[in-house]
């Protein structure tokens, strides 16, 4: 693969160049082209009547553990500017949106009451969608748990949150379900369960106290993160169960969860061990979840080496998840090494990630597994995208499969980005995995759609407003008041610029839709 090794990366934007190198390669028909966002990063939690959330909550009690100190309060704005982002997404010629519902916007105790303004939001923006012609993707968990389960009861450390959560769901299949044809249950239960309850870098910010490196006052990173993303699991298979018992029948749409997880490369290829720590950190990572969902139970390696940590499925909640998808969204960014660590007699695990006796690096004899941005986490290895895709069509009897996430990330801690919208290693990034899903596809890899993250830039979570994902350019720095939409509220100016990167988007996705092509919902 030659544009792999390159290290001029693409032409410029106004060269036609990467246009007829991408013009070779060929997508399916109806093959649906996307940019993605979540409730929390983009909306702004400020507005609308909208209750707290975990999120909320650690950014508020939590400061030091976000890069720039800050918080959703206003984020991209989206609340206020959906017709904005609509506008963008058709302008580019994008097919698809996936956004997500925020629970505590629709619930703002977790259940009970309903916040109409919250629902009509959620309206307003699918029928702005729609007159578009553009098809909504809406994920229904992007890690925002109500506050209000998170004090009753422990939030997803607690079995009670399957109910609340399936009550939930069902009010977004009842209230927008007629013109939403594609739901994520959940996303990325890996991170919400590794990064809230091992790390504590995310929100519930749980982790073992005391642990070297760690940072919390309660916590259990050898057994939470595994409770946590049992209750996930099965959180999405009462969802998803619910949605193909009550509604899928009359609303013809269909269910997915969506999980990420890296491509894990062998640290020495000629280690039959390495080449076992490989295996059993794609298993980790991503079977842990797509395990359950295929086969109904965690991988064996997993219920191995976590022993009694690792809850048990009943036979019953086994049943509910074997097969409980129409798709699964792979979310992909990048790759590591995995090496083995050898199991030695009276070992002690300090966190659950322990468990796969694999480390994880990024790096081989002080040279990284492939170049990343300065202070990124996103080594540009777009051969994992393929690789990963590959594994999952030959051990998962070959899902139905959109890539719900992949992008790449500038750092911005305010004196570094002198050059905000000139992005050139996105549009090689985006340019090299749309290439290795075209390989992927070749190889018979079902795959129906890529959606790009992000569609702007938005809270990064710890990161703040540090990392830069979107295509759009958003000037958090422009303090302007003005009046909102409505004519009483003073908000803050969020406004929208096109990166390079999304100039060649538009002008690939242009060249995509030529005559003889068929690109886009039927
Ligand atoms: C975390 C870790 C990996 C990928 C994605 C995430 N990894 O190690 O490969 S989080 C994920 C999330 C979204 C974020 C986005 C970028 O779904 O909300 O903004 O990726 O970090």
């Amino acid at each position: 693969l030659v544009v792999c090794s390159s290290q001029e990366g693409v032409a410029p934007v106004e060269d036609l160049e990467i246009s007829t190198r991408l013009g070779s390669i060929s997508f399916p028909s109806r093959f649906l082209f996307g940019a993605a966002t979540s409730a929390f990063q983009v909306e702004g939690t400020a507005f609308g009547g909208r209750g707290d959330c975990i999120w909320k909550t650690f950014c508020r009690e939590h400061p030091e553990k976000i890069a720039d100190g800050s918080n959703g309060d206003i984020a991209a704005d989206s609340y206020h500017r959906y017709k904005e982002d609509v506008e963008i997404l058709a302008d580019l010629g994008l097919d698809a949106y996936r956004f997500s519902i925020s629970w505590p916007r629709i619930l703002p105790k977790g259940r009970g009451a309903v916040n109409k303004e919250g629902i009509q939001y959620y309206k307003n923006l699918i029928d702005e969608l729609s007159d578009n012609g553009i098809e909504p993707f809406v994920t229904l968990f992007h890690w925002d748990v109500p506050q209000a389960l998170e004090d009753e009861y422990g939030g997803f450390l607690n079995k009670k949150i399957v109910e609340d959560f399936k009550n939930y769901t069902r009010i977004c299949f009842e209230e927008f379900g007629h013109k939403v044809k594609n739901w994520i249950t959940i996303n990325e239960p890996l991170t919400f369960s590794d990064l809230g309850y091992c790390a504590g870098v995310h929100a519930p910010g749980r982790c073992t106290p005391g642990l070297a490196g760690y940072n919390c006052t309660a916590g259990d990173s050898l057994r939470e993160p595994y409770i946590v993303a049992h209750n996930l699991l099965l959180a999405h298979a009462e969802a998803a169960r619910l949605y193909k018992n009550e509604y899928q029948g009359k609303q013809n749409g269909k269910v997915g969860i969506t999980l990420v997880s890296s491509w894990f490369e062998p640290y020495d290829r000629n280690s039959p061990h390495d080449l076992e720590a490989q295996q059993r950190a794609i298993q980790f990572n991503l079977g842990w979840f797509l395990d359950p969902l295929e086969f109904g139970d965690y991988p064996f390696s997993m219920r191995a080496l976590a022993g009694d940590r690792i809850p048990a499925f009943t036979e019953e909640e086994s049943k509910k998840l074997k097969g409980s998808y129409d798709f699964i969204g792979i979310n992909y960014y990048t790759a590591r090494y995995a090496k083995h660590v050898p199991i030695f007699k009276g070992i002690n695990p300090q966190t659950y990630n322990d468990d796969v006796h694999a480390d994880i690096l990024i790096e081989k004899d002080g040279v990284p597994i492939e170049h990343a941005e300065p202070g990124s986490w996103i080594n540009v290895y777009p051969r994992g995208l393929r690789e990963l895709l590959t594994y999952i069509k030959s051990r998962y009897n070959n899902p139905a499969i959109y890539i719900t996430e992949n992008g790449v990330l500038e750092v911005d801690d305010g004196s570094a980005l002198t050059k905000a919208t000139v992005d050139t290693h996105r549009t090689e990034y985006l340019t090299l995995h749309l290439h290795e899903l075209t390989e992927a596809i070749r190889r018979e890899a079902n795959v129906k759609g890529y959606f790009t993250w992000s569609l702007l830039d938005n809270f990064e979570w710890n990161n703040g407003y540090t990392n830069r994902l979107g295509l759009i350019y958003i000037d958090y720095k422009d303090k302007t008041l003005k009046k909102g939409a409505d004519g009483e509220e003073l908000l803050p100016d969020r406004t929208r610029t096109k990166k390079d990167s999304a100039q060649w988007l538009k002008r690939f996705l242009s060249i995509k839709r030529k005559p003889g092509m068929t690109f886009g919902p039927a």
